[in-house]
């Protein structure tokens, strides 16, 4: 590496640059258009439909990563399984599968994540790592969830007293998996939405595949539910690690929510 010469840059310069940066970013999510909660498959590919339809899109995800439970393949193994008709999603994210049945394909999990979470973000998505959402903000008169509240996850696991920010959104989806997160507090903080969580029900898959997409929707006037969030609130089985079922349920999500929102363009939240 002799004769390498690396642009000289000090410490404050590093900070400032940082700040500045993160700050300006900021200023423009304190209101967007959707605010997706989750970076798994079904928060990614909702994430990445909104997007290309030109809707101001963030996704918060409290992990360091993406790609929500996909890493984790089928207990540990790198593969998963997509069915037909979303691999044209798959597809469509330029994620390779391999076809080993009829309508029937695996995939590996990493490129899996890498291309979805490209994808959002080519797309326009802004994935914000770290950040939970742990309240939503509402509205009543007409009752509406217009944006959610947000804290750094090392905050939260802290245990220290710091108040979050609100973020305001026309739309929030639930796309935190297994535990729907954001209905489960929806339901217990605003009980006059009458959202009753019912929990997953033991694996069945092809009836859970096809029940996500059918239960994948509009909760209440601003919020959204899709992926495995869906089936925890509405009591249908899990199906393990086939994920078609997500892509079909985060591209269905964001189909209603562009469709709503082009309906109401003019209107105030
Ligand atoms: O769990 P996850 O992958 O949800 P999904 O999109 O997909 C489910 C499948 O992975 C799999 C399955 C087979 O198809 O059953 O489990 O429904 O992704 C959820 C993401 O949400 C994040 C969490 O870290 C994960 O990356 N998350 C959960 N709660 C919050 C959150 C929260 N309160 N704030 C921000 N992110």
């Amino acid at each position: 590496m002799d004769g390498l010469k690396l642009k000289e840059v000090d410490e404050a310069t590093i900070t400032r640059l940082i700040v500045k940066d993160a700050a300006d970013d900021w200023m423009g999510l304190a209101k967007v258009d959707v605010a997706v909660v989750g970076a798994g498959p079904s928060g990614l590919t909702a994430g990445m439909y909104l997007a290309k339809a030109g809707l101001k899109t963030v996704i918060f995800e409290r992990r360091l990563s993406t790609g929500g439970g996909i890493g984790g393949g089928g207990m540990l193994f790198h593969k998963l399984v997509v069915q037909s008709p979303a691999d044209r999603i798959a597809r469509a994210v330029g994620c390779g599968l391999k076809e080993v049945g009829e309508g029937l394909y695996t995939a590996d999990t990493s490129e899996m994540i890498a291309r979805l979470t490209t994808s959002a973000i080519d797309a326009g998505a802004k994935i914000i790592l770290g950040v939970s959402v742990n309240d939503l903000i509402y509205r009543k008169e007409p009752p509406r969830i217009t944006g959610v509240v947000i804290q750094w996850t090392p905050v939260i696991l802290s245990g220290l007293h710091v108040d979050p920010l609100g973020v305001e959104s026309r739309a929030v989806i639930d796309c935190t998996g297994h535990e729907a997160e954001v209905l489960t507090k929806a339901s217990k903080r605003i009980p006059e939405l009458k959202i009753h969580v019912k929990g997953e029900m033991s694996m069945w898959a092809r009836e859970a595949e096809r029940l996500i997409v059918e239960k994948t929707g509009e909760v209440c006037p601003g919020l959204y539910v899709a992926g495995m969030a869906a089936a925890t609130l509405h009591g249908t089985p899990r199906m393990g690690p086939i994920f078609g079922g997500m892509l079909l349920s985060g591209e269905k999500v964001a189909k209603l929510i562009i469709e709503r929102l082009e309906n109401r363009i003019g209107q105030d939240l």
